[in-house]
């Protein structure tokens, strides 16, 4: 089954989000395979964000990203990917659609509340950097037949 990394960033952990993120996941029916409260080293973040090191938000998107707490998830389910994102809204949160966790809870890009991966690639690449093997839970969910 699909698995994607999706993370709460610090201002969602400040801003005490993590349960309502963590329930919209749930409730849609996806399966959490794995979940930690960390900080995030500069050389991690570096690693995480290394697509966007020409830009120039990357320096600050670098100190916000390692400024406190953040939420690692592992998360699976059918198109657990491509339906996160949208879940998740726009990057630019003043262009999220209201319902979706960006449109619901953030006002800029460079404080727009989660993470998540955006191809099959960056999934992997993105669980393995965050995870080890033995943090990933396989298991059987008692409704995943009302589900599938
Ligand atoms: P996403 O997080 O939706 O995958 P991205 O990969 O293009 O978006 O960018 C990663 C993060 O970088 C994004 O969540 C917030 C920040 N960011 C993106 N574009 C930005 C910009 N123009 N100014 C400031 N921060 C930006
Ligand atoms: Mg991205």
């Amino acid at each position: 089954m699909e698995k994607t990394f999706l993370m709460v960033k610090p201002d969602g952990v400040q801003r005490n989000l993590i349960g309502e993120i963590v329930s919209r996941f749930e409730t849609k029916g996806f399966k959490l395979a794995g979940a930690k409260l960390m900080n995030i080293s500069d050389e991690l973040a570096k690693q995480h964000y290394g697509e966007h090191k020409d830009r120039p938000f990357f320096g600050e998107l670098v100190d916000f990203i390692t400024s406190g707490p953040v939420f690692a998830m592992v998360w699976e389910g059918e198109n657990v990917i491509s339906t996160a994102r949208n879940m998740m809204g726009k990057t630019n949160p003043a262009e999220a659609t209201p319902g979706t966790i960006r449109g619901d809870f953030g006002l800029t890009v460079g404080k727009n509340v989660i993470h998540g991966s955006d191809s099959l690639e960056s999934a992997e690449r993105e669980v393995n950097l965050f995870f080890s093997k033995n943090e990933i839970l396989s298991y059987e969910k008692q409704d995943s037949s009302w589900i599938y």
